[in-house]
């Protein structure tokens, strides 16, 4: 919800801290990992989510396994999908989620989809839709990938996605070969 409107309410997160509720947008990341105990870097950035400033952390889904997108010469990877509600803008979202991934060991050596301790995408931010050099919303793939729809439908799935329609259908028309629950 935006702060246009919606419920207001105090939310625990994780840590046993509670945040008074803040006026902020409701915002989906995407998390994924294959390096390095893949399963540790996913549950490491929930809490690392959850301990962003002017945030507060919502939902997590499970945790699941899927078979690489891109290169087919890495490791399965661990995707999971979080919501927060956060008063950062956009791109100073951007800068904690790559601070985070630097912070996990990601290097970018070029390689378009190549193996990743971890990755966190902004998939989307309340319904905005942007287009700048550093930030695209809604994530371009997120309509297609069954690694992002499924988490993200476990979560919220009367959620509508800016010019592509509800998450739900999305998910039910989407190939989901090699993806698996892995924790509950
Ligand atoms: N950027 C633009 N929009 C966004 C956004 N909404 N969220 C820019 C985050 N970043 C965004 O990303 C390149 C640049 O995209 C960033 O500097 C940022 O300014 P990157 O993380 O350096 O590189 P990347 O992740 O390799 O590129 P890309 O195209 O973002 O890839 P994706 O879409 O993140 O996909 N297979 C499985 N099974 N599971 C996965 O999670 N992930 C990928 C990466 C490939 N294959 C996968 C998975
Ligand atoms: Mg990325």
């Amino acid at each position: 919800m935006g702060p246009s409107g919606g419920v207001r309410r105090a939310q625990i997160i994780p840590t046993g801290k509670t945040k008074p509720m803040s006026a902020g947008y409701d915002v989906y990341i995407g998390i994924g990992s294959n390096l390095d105990n893949p399963v540790i870097h996913v549950r490491q950035a929930l809490q690392q989510l959850a301990d962003l400033p002017r945030t507060i952390f919502l939902h997590k889904s499970s945790l699941y396994s899927s078979k690489p997108m891109g290169p087919a010469d890495q490791p399965d990877y661990i995707n999971a999908v979080a919501s927060i509600q956060t008063e950062l803008t956009p791109l100073e979202l951007l800068d904690e989620l790559q601070h985070i991934e630097a912070v996990h060991g990601r290097l970018r050596n070029g390689t378009r989809w190549g193996p990743r301790p971890l990755d966190l995408d902004i998939l989307l931010y309340g319904e905005k839709v942007l287009t700048l050099d550093r930030l695209l919303i809604p994530h371009p793939g997120l309509h297609e990938r069954a690694f992002v729809l499924y988490p993200l439908c476990e979560i919220n799935p009367a959620l509508i996605i800016p010019l592509k329609g509800s998450v739900l259908e999305l998910r039910n028309t989407c190939v989901a070969d090699g993806l698996e629950k892995i924790t509950p």
